[in-house]
C-alpha cells in the first residue's frame, strides 16, 4: 500500500484502485481550516492519480466530522471555505464513499451529502444543529438536505434541531447502507467493489414546490418552539429556497445569511454558552484531581426534592437508600418515587427494564444504619438549620469516614449545617433545582474545608447525572437564588412606584422569560420568599427600601395558585392568572399611605431596570468570588431560571448592550430606591 506523505489532519493512501482518505482532527474532527485545506488537496490527489475506482472517506476517533470548527466563528472565515471544498468532493470524477459513525453533524453532514455514496454504522446520528448556535448551515445543508430527504423532513432537522438515526435516514433514502460496527470493513469492501450506478449529485436535483399548507403548519411549529429566537425561522426560510430556486442560487444565498448570522448577538450568545457548558464541567482547579467513585447514595428526605434527586441518581445507575423519619414516611416516599418512575415510563423517558432495574437498586427505610456503606449521603429535608444538623449528626454516626456528606440547602449556610461533623473535608453542597430529575442546573457549593477530591466527586456525579454543574462559594442564595432575590426586589420597587404585576410579567415574558416574576411566585408559592424575608429581617439594612406587598398577601394566606389567590386570582381548577383588583387596591393604598408619587414605566424601562439589577448582582457575585466567571453566572440563569438561551445569559446580554448602558440604568435604579443597592465595580464606570 503506497501512501502520500501529506501532512496535517487529512491523509490519503491507496490500496490497489481504492483511495483511503482519512481525517484525524481530535476531538470531533471539526472542519478546521487545516481539515478543509487537506480535504481539497485529497480530492486533487485522488483525481490526479488515474485508475482510482473510488475514494473511501472516513474519520478517526469517536465520530465522523461533527461540524465546522465553532472556535473559528468569531473571526473571518479563512480559506478554503467549506462550500468550495464540498463542491470539489461532489464534482470529483472519482466517486467518494463516506463511511459514517458517531455524530455526523453540521458541516460533517454537509460533507457526507456531497459524497456520491454514504455507508453508516448502526447507531450513528445525523443532524444540522446550527440552529442551536443561532445559525443556519453554511455549506449547502439547507439546500442539499431537502433534495435528499424532502423539504418537510429537512425543516425538522434544520429549524427544529431534530436528529435522525442511521436507520431513519436510510428509510428516507439518505444512506446506501447501514451495518453493524463489526461488519463495517467487509461491508464497505463489498460495497465499493460493486458500486451501484452513481446517483445524480444533490446540487443538480430539482425539488417540487413546498406545499403551502404544510409550510404554514411548520412555520407555526417553528415559531412556537423558537420562543423568540430568530435562527429557527431563518432555517425554515432557507429550506424553502431549495424548492424555489436552483442550488446555484440557493447556496450562495444560504452562505451569505450564514455569515451574517455568525455576527449576530443570538449566535454569539449561543456559542458563548456552548463553550461555557463544557468549561464549567471541568473546573481548572480540578485538573489532575481524581474523583472517588460514587455508586451507593443515601438520600435523606423523601419529599418532592428528595425523590427527584433519587430519580436522577437511579436513572444514572446509582444505588439509592432513601431515609425517612419513620416507616410510614418511608413507604410514602417509595410510592412517590414509583409515581415518578411510572411517569417516566408513560412518557417514554424510561423503558420498563430501566424502571425495574431502578426499583431493584432502591431501598426506602427509616433506619440510618442502612447507610453504613454509602459513598455519599445527601439531605433534602425541610429548610431548617436544626433539622439539617440533626440529619448530619445521625449520618456522622453510621457512614464510613470517607463517605461524602452533601447538603441540598437553597439558602442556609452549609458551614453552620455541618458544624461538628467529623472529617469536614468530606462536606459539600449539592444544590439541585426542583424537579431535580428534570432541571439541568446543579450548584456545587465548596466549603472552606471541602477537599479537591470531594469537589471533583461532585462534578463527576453532576456529569454522570447529565447536569450542568457550576461551582459556587457561600453566600445567601448562592448564585441563582441570590440573583432571583435581587430581581424580585427590583420588581417590587417598580410595583411600589407605578407598575402592576401584569405589566411587569408581560414585560419580562416579552423579553423571553417563560413567565414573569409574579406569575412565577404564584406558581411556586409565596411562602418561600416570605420565610426568607423574615429570616433576613434582622440583618437587613434599616436604610434599605422595604416593600411589604408579598408579606401582606401572605398575611391574607394568598399564597398563589394553590390557594387560588396570590398576586393574581384563579378560577376554580384553572391556572390562568387573572388580574386581582384587590392586589391593585393594596398597592395603591400603600402608595397613598406612604406618599409615593407613582410614575409610568414603559416596557423598555421595566426590562432595562430589572436587567440592570440582575447584571449588577452577577458582577457582585463574581467580584466576591462566589462565581468564578461570567460564563458560570450565565449558565446558572439559563439552566436554572429560564433565562432565554438565545440571549446567552444576563452577562452575555450585558456585553451586547454595553456596560455603559447597564450602568446608566443601574444609576436610575439606585436613584429610584436610595440606599438599597450596592453597585458592582464593573458598573461603577
Ligand atoms: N467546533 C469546535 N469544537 C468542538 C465542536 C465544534 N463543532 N464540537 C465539539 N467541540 C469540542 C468541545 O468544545 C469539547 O472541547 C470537545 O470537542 C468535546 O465536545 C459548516 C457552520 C459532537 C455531540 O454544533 O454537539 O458545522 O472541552 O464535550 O459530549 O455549515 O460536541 O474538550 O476542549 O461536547 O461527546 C455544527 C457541536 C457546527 C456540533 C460530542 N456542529 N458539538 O459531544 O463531547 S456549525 C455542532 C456537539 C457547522 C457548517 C456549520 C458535541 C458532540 P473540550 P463535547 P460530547
Amino acid at each position: 500500500m503506497s501512501s502520500f506523505e501529506n501532512e496535517g489532519p487529512v491523509r490519503v493512501s491507496f490500496e490497489g484502485d481504492i483511495a483511503q482518505v482519512r481525517i484525524d482532527n481530535p476531538p470531533v474532527n471539526a472542519s478546521s481550516q487545516a481539515v478543509r485545506a487537506g480535504l481539497l488537496k485529497a480530492v486533487e490527489v485522488v483525481n490526479a492519480r488515474g485508475g482510482v475506482h473510488a475514494a473511501v472517506l472516513s474519520c478517526a476517533g469517536r465520530t465522523f466530522m461533527a461540524g465546522g470548527d465553532i472556535s473559528e466563528f468569531d473571526g473571518p472565515a479563512p480559506e478554503p471555505h467549506l462550500p468550495d471544498v464540498l463542491a470539489a468532493v461532489e464534482a470529483s470524477r472519482v466517486p467518494f464513499v463516506a463511511v459514517l459513525h458517531g455524530t455526523v453533524l453540521g458541516g460533517g453532514f454537509e460533507l457526507a451529502m456531497c459524497c456520491a455514496y454514504r455507508v453508516a454504522v448502526s447507531g450513528t446520528r445525523f443532524g444540522l444543529p446550527e440552529v442551536r448556535l443561532g445559525l443556519i448551515p453554511g455549506a449547502g445543508g439547507t439546500q442539499r438536505l431537502p433534495r435528499l430527504i424532502g423539504a418537510e423532513q429537512a425543516v425538522q432537522l434544520c429549524a427544529l434541531g431534530k436528529q435522525l438515526s442511521a436507520e431513519e435516514l436510510l428509510d428516507l433514502g439518505g444512506l446506501d447502507l447501514v451495518v453493524t460496527k463489526g461488519a463495517l470493513d467487509e461491508a464497505v469492501s463489498q460495497f465499493v467493489a460493486n458500486l451501484p450506478e452513481r446517483p445524480q449529485a444533490l446540487s443538480q436535483r430539482d425539488l417540487p414546490q413546498f406545499p403551502q399548507q404544510s409550510y404554514e403548519k411548520l412555520e407555526g411549529l417553528v415559531r412556537k418552539q423558537a420562543k423568540g429566537a430568530a435562527a429557527p425561522l431563518h432555517n425554515l426560510e432557507a429550506v424553502k429556497w431549495a424548492s424555489e430556486m436552483p442550488f446555484s442560487e440557493g447556496q450562495p444565498r444560504e452562505r451569505a445569511l450564514h455569515l451574517a448570522l455568525r455576527d449576530s448577538a443570538e449566535s454569539r450568545g449561543l456559542r458563548h454558552l456552548f463553550f461555557a457548558e463544557r468549561a464549567a464541567a471541568k473546573p481548572r482547579i480540578l485538573k489532575g484531581v481524581s474523583a472517588p467513585h460514587i455508586q451507593k447514595v443515601a438520600v435523606v428526605g423523601g419529599g418532592l426534592m428528595g425523590c427527584g434527586i433519587a430519580m436522577a441518581l437511579l436513572a444514572a445507575g446509582c444505588d439509592v437508600i432513601m431515609v425517612e423519619r419513620d416507616d410510614a414516611a418511608a413507604h410514602s416516599a417509595k410510592e412517590r418515587l414509583k409515581g415518578l418512575l411510572d411517569g417516566a415510563l408513560s412518557r417514554g423517558k424510561m423503558s420498563i427494564e430501566a424502571v425495574e432495574s431502578a426499583l431493584q437498586r432502591f431501598l426506602a427505610t427509616a433506619d440510618y444504619a442502612q447507610c453504613a456503606d454509602v459513598d455519599l449521603a445527601i439531605e433534602a429535608v425541610f429548610e431548617d438549620l436544626d433539622v439539617k444538623r440533626d440529619v448530619f449528626r445521625a449520618l456522622d454516626n453510621v457512614v464510613r469516614k470517607d463517605a461524602i456528606l452533601a447538603t441540598n440547602t437553597s439558602y442556609l449556610d452549609p458551614i453552620l449545617i455541618f458544624e461538628g461533623v467529623t472529617w469536614p473535608e468530606r462536606c459539600i453542597g449539592l444544590h439541585f433545582f426542583s424537579p431535580a430529575h428534570i432541571m439541568k442546573l446543579l450548584e456545587i457549593v465548596r466549603l472552606p474545608t471541602t477537599s479537591d477530591a470531594v469537589l471533583a466527586a461532585g462534578f463527576a456525579l453532576g456529569k454522570r447525572l447529565g447536569k450542568v454543574s457550576v461551582a459556587c462559594g457561600i453566600c445567601d442564595g448562592f448564585i441563582g437564588n441570590r440573583m432571583l432575590a435581587a430581581y424580585r426586589r427590583q420588581a417590587d420597587y417598580l410595583l411600589a412606584d407605578g407598575c402592576l404585576p401584569e405589566q411587569i410579567d408581560a414585560a419580562m415574558r416579552g423579553f423571553g422569560l417563560p413567565m414573569g416574576p409574579y406569575e412565577l411566585q404564584d406558581l411556586t408559592g409565596l411562602q418561600i420568599a416570605w420565610a426568607n424575608r423574615q429570616r433576613q429581617a434582622e440583618t437587613r439594612s434599616p436604610n434599605e427600601r422595604y416593600i411589604p406587598f408579598g408579606d401582606l398577601l401572605c398575611a391574607r394566606e394568598h399564597f398563589g395558585q394553590r390557594s387560588s389567590r396570590g398576586w393574581y386570582q384563579y378560577r376554580e381548577g384553572e391556572r390562568a392568572p387573572l388580574a386581582d383588583p384587590e392586589v391593585e387596591n393594596m398597592i395603591l393604598d400603600w402608595g397613598r399611605r406612604n406618599s409615593v408619587v407613582r410614575h409610568t414605566f414603559t416596557t423598555e424601562d421595566i426590562v432595562a431596570r430589572i436587567m440592570a439589577v440582575l447584571i449588577n448582582e452577577g458582577f457582585l457575585i463574581i467580584e466576591e468570588g462566589i462565581a468564578s466567571s461570567a460564563e458560570d453566572v450565565d449558565l446558572v440563569q439559563v439552566h436554572g431560571y429560564g433565562f432565554p438561551r438565545w440571549r446567552g445569559g444576563p452577562m452575555a446580554y450585558a456585553r451586547e448592550i454595553g456596560l455603559e448602558d447597564v450602568s446608566r440604568h443601574m444609576e436610575a435604579v439606585a436613584a429610584q430606591s436610595p440606599n438599597s443597592w450596592r453597585i458592582a465595580k464593573a458598573l461603577a464606570l
